[in-house]
Order: C-alpha cells, then sequence, then structure tokens
C-alpha cells in the first residue's frame, strides 16, 4: 500500500511539472494573468535566474515587482500559464515603477515544444500599465520570459518584472 501511495504521488508530481493545470482564459479573447510571485513568494508559478529584488509599490500590479539591478551576466524572471494549446497569444506586460530602465528587455514567449517568440520593449519609455509586447508565431505558449541584453552605455537602474497578460485568438 505504501508503494502505491509514494507511485501516485509521483505521477501528479509529474503532472504538475507538466503544467497541467486548468486553464481558466482559454477560450477566443480570453485572457489569463500570471503575476510575479504569483501565488506567494517564490511559488511555482514563477522563476528566475539572477539577483531579483522582491520589492513593493503602489503603482506595481497588485502592489508589487521584482527588480534586477544592472548585472554582469545572464538573468531571467518567468512566468508559468496554463496550457492552452489551440490558440495564439498576445503578450502584454505591466510596467511601471521608475526604476525599471532597461531600453532593450528581451521577451521570450515559448511554447510546450520549447518554439520561441522573441520581443523588445523598452522598460524606460513605457507608459505607466499594461504595454503590448507582441503576438507568438506558434500556438500554445505556455510560460514567458523577461531577460537581460543591458547596453553597457545605461549605467543606472535596471530590468523589472510585474504582471504578464496573455490573450488568446485564432
Ligand atoms: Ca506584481
Amino acid at each position: 500500500m505504501k508503494k502505491f501511495i509514494v507511485i501516485t504521488l509521483l505521477f501528479s508530481g509529474f503532472f504538475l511539472l507538466n503544467g497541467e493545470k486548468a486553464l481558466a482564459g482559454c477560450y477566443e479573447r480570453g485572457e489569463t494573468v500570471i503575476d510575479n510571485d504569483h501565488n506567494g513568494i517564490d511559488s511555482s508559478d514563477n522563476r528566475y535566474i539572477g539577483t531579483w529584488q522582491y520589492q513593493t509599490g503602489g503603482r506595481s500590479f497588485r502592489g508589487d515587482h521584482r527588480f534586477a539591478p544592472i548585472q554582469d551576466k545572464n538573468i531571467s524572471y518567468t512566468w508559468y500559464f496554463g496550457r492552452c494549446d489551440q490558440y495564439n497569444a498576445t503578450l502584454y506586460v505591466y510596467l511601471w515603477d521608475s526604476s525599471f530602465t532597461n531600453p532593450k528587455a528581451e521577451y521570450v514567449m515559448t511554447n510546450d515544444q520549447f518554439k520561441n517568440s522573441s520581443f523588445f520593449i523598452n522598460q524606460q519609455n513605457a507608459p505607466g500599465g499594461w504595454s503590448k509586447v507582441g503576438t507568438s508565431a506558434y500556438k500554445g505558449v505556455n510560460s514567458v520570459s523577461v531577460q537581460q541584453p543591458f547596453p553597457s552605455e545605461i549605467r543606472t537602474g535596471g530590468t523589472g518584472a510585474d504582471g504578464a497578460k496573455l490573450i488568446y485568438h485564432k
């Protein structure tokens, strides 16, 4: 019996890791929003590489964001969405905090076949609130990452990560 329970737990863990969660917004013009630290600090809905400071602020989406000061290495922050295989997705990101100065933040939308679509946003010039990033060339996007190519002439600030939203359409 114990062995059976262990195997059952292993299998449920496997499905969770594969993002098999229900996705309420998966329909024409439906949307799904994933925040930074979506279900709590360092929850499994997000992942990051490099130093990303957790900060709170009244203008941030749901009162918080992550901030990565300029670093001499590759950094990234990822939002995991559930699966929505039959639709294309357009990405919007929430940018408001004045410390977000990356003029060339790279956003990569990835589907479960690891096909990527990449777009750049000037976080410094983005209007406060939601900015449209781009539409994936592939259906079934289930993760979005922001990465940090950072021009060497920029010496202050860094890259921000706050809310990310996918809107689905055919
Ligand atoms: Ca937030």
